[in-house]
């Protein structure tokens, strides 16, 4: 009896040790089961307990699952490959296989791209689900070939929220509260366009210089989704913040093309399963922590304050006529065809 006892503990023992385990590395990485021969490192700007890590862990599961355990991902939070649109360039270039990056840097990436500033309006869309609907559809497929033949495969548009507003001057209900504020904004002139017409004067910065940025005061403000604002921390130095839901932010899975391209058929149909599934746990994610994360803020000390946002809609609209930006206008009307509804 004792025998058969050791027996069955050592046959568990060798199931447990076989068993495809993804792991936390020293470097803060949370890599894919050792035992995937296919891997690919994905490099992302936020925190490891954030959607964004939290939706690639989802898909690295899946992905080690569909193609049987041959590949994985290797996940890299917190800007250690870079920021975004390095990250973009090396994907390109084929020296990082996979980010997953806001569409802030994505205009000015090529010329084709250009056409992404649409994504960057005010306003834009009501709610999470007419972004779905256009960014799951035509409008959103039609951007996504624009990296065709960049070095770049765009996968699908994944999630990062609406965009709230945090200071730690003062609280801020109308755009006239917002006068001459130093506000990071990301590295677009659309988003710095509309702050520009809101009145504040917008620092374009690379997401992994702000905190230091907030902390010395270099600047007065940020936004982000208060998903992002919870997991990195932000209030720690930021103490006020606006439900303005400036602007609905995607974000982009991103692959080298040469990797995509070079798939069979069975890693192709793996890869792709494993990324469209993890885009909609992503998204998930996002919404829990976006859900919860006001009252964990508040109970942290946090003040919130809710503004009239038809007042904020207003002070923008000159964004939507300034010919300067390129907009692109075709798209912008296939969009609002889907938002007017
Ligand atoms: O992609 O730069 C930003 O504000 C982004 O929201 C952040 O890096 C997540």
């Amino acid at each position: 009896m004792k025998k058969k006892l050791a027996l069955l503990m050592a046959l568990v023992l060798v199931i447990a040790l076989c068993a495809p385990v993804a792991h936390a590395a020293d470097d803060g990485s949370l890599l894919g089961s050792d035992s995937a021969t296919v891997r690919f490192k994905v490099g992302t700007t936020t925190a490891p307990d954030g959607h964004y890590v939290r939706g690639l862990q989802a898909m690295q599961k899946l992905l080690e699952e569909y193609s049987n355990g041959e590949m994985t991902l290797d996940i890299y939070p917190n800007s250690a490959l870079g920021n975004e649109s390095d990250m973009m360039d090396a994907v390109s270039m084929g020296t990082q296989e996979m980010c997953l990056v806001s569409t802030g840097p994505i205009p000015s990436f090529s010329k084709k791209t250009a056409n992404w500033g649409v994504l960057d309006l005010p306003y834009l869309f009501k709610n999470a689900e007419q972004a779905y609907e256009v960014l799951d559809g035509e409008v959103g497929q039609t951007l996504l070939d624009e990296f065709d033949g960049s070095g770049i495969k765009a996968l699908g548009f994944w999630e990062n929220g609406f965009r709230d507003l945090t200071n730690d001057k003062k609280e801020i209900a109308t755009p006239a509260d917002l006068a001459g504020m130093k506000i990071r904004t990301m590295e677009n002139k659309v988003h710095m366009a509309t702050y520009t017409a809101l009145g504040a004067n917008p620092s374009p910065l690379a997401w992994g210089e702000i905190f230091s940025a907030l902390q010395q005061g270099t600047v007065d403000g940020q936004e982000n989704p208060l998903a992002i604002i919870l997991t990195a921390k932000v209030y720690e130095v930021q103490h006020y913040i606006s439900m303005i839901d400036l602007f609905y932010s995607p974000c982009v899975l991103m692959i080298n093309e040469d990797i995509y391209n070079g798939f069979t058929a069975e890693q192709k149909e793996a890869f792709d399963k494993a990324a469209e599934e993890g885009k909609a746990a992503e998204r998930a994610i996002s919404k829990e922590i976006g859900d919860s994360a006001r009252a964990e803020m508040e109970a942290l000390g946090v003040t919130f304050t809710d503004v009239d946002q038809d007042v904020w809609v207003e002070a923008v609209q000159s964004v939507y006529d300034d010919t300067s930006l390129g907009i692109d206008q075709d798209m912008l009307a296939a969009i609002q065809a889907v938002t007017d509804k």
